[in-house]
């Protein structure tokens, strides 16, 4: 069997990454949605709840072969510890791949891991976790652009 870890900050889940862990499942044996912090972004909701918008949102997509699981360290030591041979990201554009490629090649030197980029769905391009908080600050309609749960979460955190 082989297992691909599908890496984010998941703050929150959005259709657009969706899309991408349907596409690793049509890949790979088992997929394990991986939950993490990202340092360099300051978080809305806690690690708990993303992570259960994210399996909410694959339990109803009907992706049987997905599982979610929140990653507490190195991204390589999670992928060790489940016997991950890839990790699978998606890309909206250039400015993604230039974020990706250094921890790409530093996640294969440190563990031999090797990361398969999958190019985003047209129809997700403008879709970023970054935005959609921004629209339910503002009061804003998100309901087209995330899973179900995910709207009634943001403005719950958000104090709307
Ligand atoms: N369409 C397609 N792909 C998308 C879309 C979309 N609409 N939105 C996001 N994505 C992709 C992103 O490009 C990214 O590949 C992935 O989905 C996750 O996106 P985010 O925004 O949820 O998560 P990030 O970018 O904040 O990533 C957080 C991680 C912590 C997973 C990441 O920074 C990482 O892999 N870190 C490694 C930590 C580590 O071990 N560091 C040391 C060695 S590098």
């Amino acid at each position: 069997m082989t297992t691909a870890v599908c890496p984010g900050s998941f703050d929150p889940v959005t259709l657009g990454h969706l899309d991408v862990v349907r596409r690793a499942a049509t890949l790979f044996d088992d997929v394990v949605v991986g939950v993490a912090k990202n340092p360099g972004k300051s978080g809305l909701l806690d690690l708990d709840t993303r992570a259960e918008l994210v399996r909410a949102a694959v339990r109803d997509a009907g992706l049987d072969r997905v599982r979610v699981a929140v990653v507490p360290g190195l991204l390589v030591d999670f992928c060790r510890e489940i016997g991950a041979v890839a990790v699978v990201k998606g890309l909206r554009g250039g400015a993604d791949f230039d974020a990706e490629q250094p921890m790409a090649l530093m996640n294969r030197h440190l563990s031999g891991v090797e990361t398969i980029f999958l190019p985003g769905d047209q129809r997700y391009a403008h879709v970023a976790s970054s935005l959609v908080k921004d629209i339910v600050r503002h009061g804003g309609p998100v309901d087209d652009l995330v899973p179900a749960g995910v709207p009634e979460a943001l403005r719950a955190a958000l104090g709307r």
